[in-house]
């Protein structure tokens, strides 16, 4: 009890007599529940030391910590999980029994966990990527899992690829980086080999990968799977998920900056909104077609490098999303959740997409590899909410206390002490009975080898914006490439999408254009475009869910920036005020207002929109400040709307862009004018910006 350290407080403290007294606060115990008397001080005899052995809370804690890591997951390590329910509002009786598509108002839990590919768990929210949208659906009849992406085709044909793929494109082996990024020699180098691929880097190096947040991006199941209904009729379904704010993405520009000034950018935003009460949507949609209508498609369903437009197979939105609630703790729950694509209810089954087939079998087999005990599906965030009932038993960390004396089936007890018994009546619904054969053999569908014809689909359906986007992604991911081997593929590959595409990127790396390579079938040049495919060709036409930054000063308009503040919440938009020192300033009303951010740590990178309404008396100092300078410079060139204040110039003149200031760029004057200038905020970008000047 007695130290010559000083105490820290926390659950004793020094009484008036110099003794030790409980606080009303909980004890501090050890894992085994005995009370902890010192929490700062370890068991020693004297001072500094030997430290004794038999000091148990000591070793309880350390022993705990050393023991605090488990294997990250070996792809989408970095991930971000949120609580919410899924509402049916379109059932499907008709093509499904899954108990959550039964009826309108049905209202499922659910957990989801967004992710990047490529990265470790530390690494940056905005890697150029591929996102992960999973899904844990807890309902009545087991837990249902749809682990997909943000993007609705994969890079291969078939699950025996995957470690190749994931190989490539982490850190090169002998060096272990560059981390989370696609831009370096071994990934272009397994991809130039892989003209499959060729439909999955198209959508890689389109803004779809630096989505603005998880809330605008898409989500998709990627494989065709079936839905069966009561007599076990099969109709095929693919799941989309389609975001209520709209799809929105950053530019490569930004995404660069902002990993600097926010890694956890992503992260942050699904926490802001959600504390808020501002929670993010996705309405759940389904493409359903027979097999019929199967064998009459321009490509194999079955094949995940190919999606299916939706002017052929229209969406049908079948329910909504709603994350409603942050997790308490990052461990217990976005750590410890564990996504199986096996994991399906009656109703819902699979298809024979290969790389489906490997799924099912990899992410059982890593969810042990990661949290060590078959009883994982034990663990709060894994455990379904409808009673399980089953006659596995023990294994590592078996935290349930099974009953009774049968522990096998079938057997002769009755009543309660028989335990559970299968349901013969679900057969048919759970798996769908149908005819195979075939040779055995390694073998790939003569119907999945056109890896051209749909990335061109793609390319073509893009506007001119995304595909310079596109363009500029290949040219900075190839320049990163050091063996001009590689590079030359690549771009041989691209022939066979659309020549311009090619002759394009080979200019950007100053490379004569090769020969194309060789397709293993012809590319089909008569398919239209699919203008669903295209980000700005399908704009929210609302800045609801967006974020406008105002940098202020001492002496800043009070009524105007009142006016900014009201007609953002009026818009459904956040707002932050940012200025030069965090304490905030006082407004031209003599009354001060806090800065939700200061200026440094809050560059335009992090804000749709942005205002700059200094005032009279500030803008010289203002105006010398290299980080102001930087905020009008990027959001000018980022194509952001501005809202320009009365004295707000010189900041403009200083960086070369007082001349320049076009219609994107909005005169905020008084209360009055705001509105003119958070209407256009709704365009998200002034594109027709000319920032080459
Ligand atoms: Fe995964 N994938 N994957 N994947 N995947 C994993 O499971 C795998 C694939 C996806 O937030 C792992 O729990 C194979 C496609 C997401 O926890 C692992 C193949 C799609 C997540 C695994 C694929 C995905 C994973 C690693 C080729 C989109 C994160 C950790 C056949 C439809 C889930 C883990 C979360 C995670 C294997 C391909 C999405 C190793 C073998 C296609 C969103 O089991």
């Amino acid at each position: 009890m007695t130290s010559d350290q000083p105490d820290s407080g926390g659950d004793t403290q020094r009484g008036e007599g110099g003794e030790f007294h409980q606080t009303s606060q909980e004890t501090l115990t050890t894992s085994q529940g005995a009370p902890v008397v010192d929490n700062q001080n370890s068991l020693r005899v004297g001072a500094p030391g030997p430290t004794l052995l038999e000091d148990q809370a000591f070793r309880d804690k350390i022993f705990r910590f050393d023991h605090e890591r488990i294997p990250e997951r070996v792809v989408h390590a970095r991930g971000y999980g949120a609580h919410g329910v899924f509402e049916t509002t379109a059932p499907l009786p008709e093509v499904t029994v899954a108990d959550l598509f039964r009826e309108a108002g049905e209202k499922t839990p659910v957990f989801v966990r967004f992710s990047t590919v490529a990265g470790r768990a530390g690494s940056p929210d905005l890697a150029r990527d591929v996102r992960g949208f999973a899904v844990k659906f807890y309902t009545r009849e087991g837990n249902w899992d749809l682990v997909g992406n943000n993007i609705p085709v994969f890079f291969i044909q078939d699950a025996i690829k995957f470690p190749d793929l994931i190989h490539a494109v982490k850190e090169e082996p002998d060096r272990g980086f560059p981390q989370a990024q696609s831009a370096h020699d071994n990934f272009w180098d397994f991809i130039s080999f892989m003209p499959e691929s060729t439909h999955m880097t198209l959508w890689q190096m389109s803004d779809r990968a630096i989505p603005r947040s998880f809330r605008f991006m898409e989500g998709f199941g990627i494989h065709t799977f079936r839905f069966l209904d009561e007599h076990g009729a099969s109709t095929y379904v693919k799941f989309h998920w389609r975001p209520v704010l709209g799809c929105q993405s950053v530019l490569w520009n930004e995404a660069v900056k902002i990993n600097g000034a926010d890694p956890d950018f992503h992260r942050r935003d699904m926490w802001d909104s959600i504390t808020r009460g501002d929670f993010p949507q996705w309405d759940l949609a389904v493409q359903l077609f027979d097999e019929e209508t199967a064998q009459g498609l321009e490509f194999d369903p079955l094949d995940p490098t190919k999606l299916i437009p939706e002017e052929d197979i229209p969406l049908r939105i079948v329910g909504r999303m709603t994350l409603d609630r942050v997790i308490e703790n990052e461990f217990a729950e976005t750590e410890q959740v564990a996504f199986c694509t096996q994991n399906i209810v009656p109703g819902i089954d699979f298809t024979d997409d290969p790389l489906l087939q490997g799924r099912n079998f990899s992410y059982l087999d890593t969810q042990l590899s990661r949290l060590g005990s078959p009883n994982f599906t034990q663990i709060p965030i894994n455990a379904p909410t409808c009673p399980v009932a089953s006659f596995a038993r023990d294994g590592h960390m078996q935290t349930t206390v099974p009953t009774g004396p049968v522990n096998y089936e079938p057997n002769g007890r009755s009543g309660a002490e028989a335990g559970p018994r299968a349901r013969p009546q679900l057969a048919s619904v759970t798996s769908f009975e149908t005819e195979v054969s075939g040779v055995k053999a390694r073998l790939r569908p003569e119907s999945f080898a056109d890896h051209y014809s749909q990335a061109r689909v793609f390319w073509i359906s893009q506007n001119d914006i995304e595909r310079d986007h596109i363009v500029d992604a290949y040219v900075f991911e190839l320049s990163k490439v050091v063996d001009p081997h590689i590079r030359i593929r690549v771009v041989a590959n691209l022939r066979n999408v659309d020549e311009k595409l090619a002759v394009r990127v080979a200019a950007g790396i100053g490379i004569p254009v090769p020969e194309p390579s060789e397709p293993f079938a012809p590319v089909r040049d008569d398919l239209p475009p699919s203008p669903a495919l295209s980000i700005l060709r399908n704009p929210p036409g609302t800045f609801a869910g967006r974020k406008l930054g105002v940098l202020v000063t001492n002496g800043t308009d009070a009524e105007l920036l009142d006016a900014l503040r009201s007609g953002v919440a009026e818009a459904g938009a956040t707002i932050e005020v940012i200025a030069p020192k965090v304490g905030g300033v006082t407004l031209s009303d003599g009354q001060s207002t806090s800065a939700d951010a200061q200026l440094a740590g809050a560059p335009a990178v992090l804000y749709d929109a942005v205002a700059v309404i200094p005032s009279q008396g500030e803008i010289d100092e203002l105006a010398k400040d290299p980080a102001a300078k930087d905020f009008v410079n990027d959001a000018f060139h980022h194509f952001k709307f501005i809202g320009v204040g009365e004295y707000a110039d010189r900041l403009f003149e200083k960086v070369g862009l007082r001349g320049r200031l076009d219609a994107g760029c909005l005169r905020i004057t008084t209360a009055a004018t705001t509105g003119e200038f958070l209407d256009s905020c709704a365009d998200l970008r002034f594109w027709d910006r000319n920032v080459f000047e």
